[in-house]
């Protein structure tokens, strides 16, 4: 057998990666770094840097447990290289390695860096396929292939049929694919939402805390208060507490904001999923389960299900047909530099405000505040796609490129020209107060429409939709907004756009070099 060095990066602590399918305890050594590179090619959240070191940490202890050799390089390893190319280089030379393993990444770029590796090694470097996804990219390319459009819909029934979830025969239980319709609610008063589930600090997570805390100091983020799940043991807890509580109540509420409750009926699982603490498939058939069991009904558990089975897979397999030149499309030009707000929270507009201090505590929000508060924003004002999309890979704890991108790039930004999304998620401030409670409690009216009083969301819409007339009238799907475009009149339409440029020039840019 060759003695082989199986690298394991950050996000990739399952035990049944293909990196670690063939391992074998007498030759093999699996290597584990953390790294400046990694932590601060954006400057990560504190709490994301938290989360994942010691969810490393603890990932490494287990794999000692099992009678493994780990080499585990913590940061502030004097010997560290610190990137991933340069402790692969050094191990492979230190261990006389004769082969690397590694699972393929989840960005583009540690691809490339990847693929590098074997011009510099004279030892073979093989990247495996990353297995934990059900729907591989090959699979996903044949799937796109010749389709005029790409609709996650019809992916997410070819995934069901795939994998036979919520299937009765050929057909979907319940007699339809998809129960939206029934998910669309705000939160009624009175709504109690259960405790989510919270796991303190262990040793070896106080240690990162301290390790963060003065090596990130500069970087976005509280530490106070860490409660994330860091082992798959807490992992699997945290998901069957949302089965049980959370679950039944998830679809209705899902595109609810109510202030103060960030979590509400959300799974938040995000972040031990994206970094192999729990697999797609064990979430999928939790909830499945806690369907035909009787416990959830079929809308929150389609609901449920389709975000996981559908919208991450579907997302995945866009973003590595079409990196790298994805990244780079800028369909509606937009050319903004992001408003320094994003990062200090500070401006009068309540819904920003609440999301980015959500933001700053949790390393989280949920999708309808990433969509429609900070990413709505964003399309309104015409932020440059890559200051945005930076802003979102830093500020989550699930955050990798292969979901972030898609995300923001095509669902928020619509910089790739409609490929992702069919229309341009912009709204105006009457959908944040549907769905909230935030404008409550805001300087600014909602129901104003025009002037310094008036919610920005409202005059920043019809701004967007003035600026971009040419290419959004081709869209079917707007037709109905851009004949009401049409029929303003002139006075009105400039009336807009003072408020607009009023608004937009008063903005303050972000400069990097600022610490946060
Ligand atoms: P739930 O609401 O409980 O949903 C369950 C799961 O479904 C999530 O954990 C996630 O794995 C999956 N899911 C739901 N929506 C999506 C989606 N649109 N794309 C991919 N998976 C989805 N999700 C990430 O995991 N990482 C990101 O970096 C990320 N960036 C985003 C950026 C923007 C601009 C937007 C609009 C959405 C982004 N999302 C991202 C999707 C979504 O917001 C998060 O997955 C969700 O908020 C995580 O919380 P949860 O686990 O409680 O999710
Ligand atoms: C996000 C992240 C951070 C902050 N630090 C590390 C690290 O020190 N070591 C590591 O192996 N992985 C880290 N990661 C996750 C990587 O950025 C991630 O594996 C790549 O982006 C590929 O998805
Ligand atoms: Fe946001 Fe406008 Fe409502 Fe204020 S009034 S919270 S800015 S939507």
């Amino acid at each position: 057998m060759p003695r082989t060095l199986r690298l394991i990066l950050g996000d990739q602590l399952s035990r049944s990666i293909s990196s670690l399918i063939d391992v074998n305890i007498v030759t093999d050594t699996i290597l584990m770094v953390e790294v400046i590179e990694e932590a601060t090619y954006v400057r990560h959240h504190k709490k994301k840097i938290t989360f994942l070191f010691s969810a490393m940490r603890h990932f490494a202890e287990e794999l000692r447990q099992e009678g493994l050799n780990v080499v585990y390089v913590k940061l502030d390893n004097p010997e560290n290289t610190n990137s991933f190319s340069g402790e692969v280089f050094r191990h492979v030379d230190d261990l006389k390695s004769e082969k690397v393993v590694v699972t393929e990444p989840g960005e583009w770029r540690v691809l490339e860096m990847m693929r590098s590796w074997q011009k510099g090694l004279l030892v073979p470097v093989e990247v495996r396929e990353d297995g934990r996804f059900l729907c591989s990219s090959d699979r996903f390319a044949s799937w796109a292939e010749n389709r005029k459009s790409l609709r996650m819909e019809y992916f997410y029934r070819e995934m069901r049929h795939e994998h036979q979830i919520l299937l009765q025969g050929d057909q979907p239980v319940g007699g339809q694919w998809n129960f939206d319709q029934e998910n669309r609610n705000a939160l009624p008063p009175g709504i109690d939402v259960p405790d989510h589930p919270s796991f303190p600090p262990d040793e070896i997570t106080d240690q990162v805390i301290k390790l963060v805390a003065t090596r990130f100091s500069q970087h976005f983020g509280s530490l106070d208060n860490f409660d994330m799940p860091v082992t798959r043991a807490q992992a699997l807890n945290a998901l069957d507490a949302f089965i049980q509580e959370r679950l039944p109540s998830f679809g209705q509420y899902q595109d609810a904001m109510k202030q103060g409750e960030p979590k509400l009926f959300h799974s938040m699982v995000s972040a031990a999923l994206n970094s192999g603490l729990l697999l797609p498939l064990e979430i999928i058939k939790a909830a499945e389960m806690a369907y035909h069991s009787g416990h959830a009904p079929l809308n929150c558990v389609e609901g449920f299900i389709r975000q996981i089975l559908g919208w991450r897979e579907y997302v995945r397999g866009i973003y590595w047909l079409k990196m790298p030149d994805y990244a780079q499309t800028n369909a509606l030009n937009a050319t903004r530099l992001l408003p320094d707000f994003y990062w200090t929270g500070d401006t009068d507009m309540n819904c920003m405000r609440q999301v980015i201090e959500e933001t700053r505590q949790n390393a989280h929000a949920h999708h309808i505040q990433r969509l429609m508060v900070t990413g709505n924003f964003a399309l309104l004002a015409s932020i440059e796609p890559a200051q945005i999309e930076e802003w979102y890979l830093a500020v989550y704890a699930d955050a990798y490129e292969w979901v972030e991108l898609p995300n923001t790039h095509g669902m928020v930004c619509y910089a790739d020209g409609g490929f992702l999304a069919s229309k341009p998620y912009a709204a105006s401030g009457a959908y944040i107060d549907r769905m909230s409670d935030y404008c409550k409690s805001c300087r600014y009216k909602v129901k104003q429409k025009a002037g310094v009083e008036a919610c920005p969301f409202n005059y920043l819409y019809w701004n967007f939709l003035m600026n971009n007339e040419e290419i959004l009238k081709k869209n079917q799907r707007m037709s109905v907004i851009m004949g009401n475009l049409g029929r303003m009149t002139i006075m009105r339409k400039q009336e807009i756009k003072d408020d607009a440029s009023r608004f937009l020039e008063a903005l303050t840019p972000w400069e990097p070099t600022k610490s946060l």
